[in-house]
């Protein structure tokens, strides 16, 4: 196998400590993403997506189950005890990159896990006990089939969880029964998955394990992993899925988005007592004097969640084609799904909820374990710029960099400075007659050349002269 080569893009040169199984099927992650791999206490990852399950589909939405194998590369013995919330929780999702953007196409309801089998996945392992005990061993991997992790009747909600502390209340109760075939499980639009719309399409499932143990050593920063998949024949109510390559581990996949389009900038945010967002940006040419701004914000554990975006941008950018695209939530959870509204002001472009955690607590938030995607055409290229978080549950923000509209650029015979050329430039220029000022061409005075510039720019910058 060729893994060698995908890896370049993925390794980070001097992440020294590598963990997992490094093979055909699995690229082990790195301490590159905000935290040491191998880091002391229980540390629990996701060491392969060896499989996907398929249900059919209802009204247009279909229903698969993701595999996932599970490692404890940590130094401590995980608590995986089914009756109580000392297990870890297994949420699913699914991605598509296309027209050069990331977006998240499926969400599962979280797997409950139930004992833990002690195999070796990622390496020597210390068993903890012997069959299926309830606890993962040092070194050890657990393996759920794709069928276990769609099983209904094991999936909980993920609106109970705290995914900064991995506590949740067990039992849980007071959702619907899931519907048949669809219910709970990854919902995914046929739409989202069809050919003939998706040409040139490259999909990606994610699957991430919260555990208490885990995230009270500080260790649920590497908690996600991702490998992408083909869409094949339909049949049975819903497209045939076919897991490709390797898994790549503790990585969620958002990467997949810089794998696919190298151009991708990719920055994280830790939040001090709270989670971990990561924040994508993309500026490509349009090839017509715009350009695309594309934005994922994957919130991996932040309870806080999102609840605004804010894309700083020169004033005299011309933005239009705004766009938003979320994840909607199923099954009877509380939440909102109504899109997030967008604004185009002088200094930014910003998406919000328009809400606040006082007034709707269940509104829709860029929750743990989701990733919202935005964009627009600006009429300027790109420059590095500031990102502003909006954070719904204590109204503070934060922020990081990416690539934002700069200025437009300074038109030659602008005389005044005003972004446009016209009759007032002209009389700078006259102004200007016979001497060095005004001079646009290095020979030292202003004389026919530079009315020729005045009139050769007449009207740009949209005052029409
Ligand atoms: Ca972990
Ligand atoms: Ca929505
Ligand atoms: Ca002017
Ligand atoms: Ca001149």
């Amino acid at each position: 196998m060729q893994t060698s080569i995908t890896l370049a893009g993925v390794l980070v040169a001097g992440s020294a400590i590598l963990v997992g199984q490094y093979s055909a099927d699995a690229v082990p992650g790195g301490g590159d993403d905000g935290g040491v791999a191998g880091a002391l206490g229980a540390d629990v990852i996701v060491g392969a997506l060896p499989a996907i399950a398929k249900y059919g589909s209802v009204g247009g939405t279909a229903a698969y189950a993701l595999a996932t194998t599970s490692c404890n590369i940590g130094d401590e013995v995980l608590d995986w005890y089914a009756n109580n919330n000392d297990h870890p929780v297994i949420p699913q999702n699914m991605y598509v990159v296309r027209d050069g953007r990331l977006e998240q196409i499926g969400m599962s309801w979280l797997k409950h896990g139930f004992c833990a089998l002690q195999q070796s996945l990622c390496g020597a392992c210390q068993p903890a006990g012997g069959g299926c005990p309830p606890l993962l061993g040092v070194g050890c991997s657990d393996p759920y089939s794709a069928s276990l992790n769609g099983q209904q009747s094991n999936l909980g909600p993920r609106s109970l969880i705290n995914a900064v502390t991995g506590i949740f209340p067990y039992p849980w109760g007071g959702f619907p029964p899931a519907q048949s075939t669809i219910g709970r499980r990854i919902q995914v639009q046929l739409d989202d998955l069809d050919p003939g719309l998706n040409g040139g399409a490259r999909y990606f499932a994610e699957g991430m394990y919260i555990s208490k143990q885990d995230s009270a050593a500080g260790n649920s920063w590497n908690n996600a992993s991702y490998r992408e998949f083909n869409v094949g024949s339909f049949s049975g109510g819903s497209y045939n899925l076919s897991l490709v390559g390797p898994t790549y581990q503790q990585k969620p996949a958002i990467f997949a988005w810089q794998q696919v389009h190298n151009d991708v900038d990719v920055n994280s945010i830790e939040i001090p007592d709270d989670g971990i967002f990561h924040v994508g940006s993309r500026a490509s040419d349009n090839g017509d004097g715009t350009w695309r701004y594309s934005y994922v914000v994957y919130n991996l554990t932040s309870d806080l969640s999102g609840a605004s975006l804010s894309i700083s941008k020169a004033a005299d950018a011309v933005v239009t084609n705004v766009g938003f695209h979320d994840i909607d939530y199923h099954s009877g959870e509380p939440y909102d799904n109504t899109d997030w509204a967008s604004e185009v002001g002088k200094d930014a472009v910003t998406w919000s909820n328009g809400t606040t955690y006082a007034e709707n607590p269940d509104a829709n938030a860029l929750r743990w374990n989701t990733a919202y995607t935005f964009w627009f055409d600006s009429s300027t290229p790109p420059v590095e710029g500031t990102i502003e978080l909006g954070l719904f549950k204590n109204g503070e923000s934060v922020t990081t960099t990416g690539f934002v509209p700069a200025g437009a650029p300074p038109i030659a015979g602008d005389y005044d400075n005003n972004g446009c050329v016209n009759g007032s430039d002209l009389a700078y220029a006259l102004a200007y007659w016979g001497g060095p000022e005004g001079d646009l061409n290095g020979d030292g005075t202003t004389d026919g050349y530079e009315i020729a510039i005045v009139l050769a720019n007449w009207g740009d910058g949209g005052c029409g002269g």
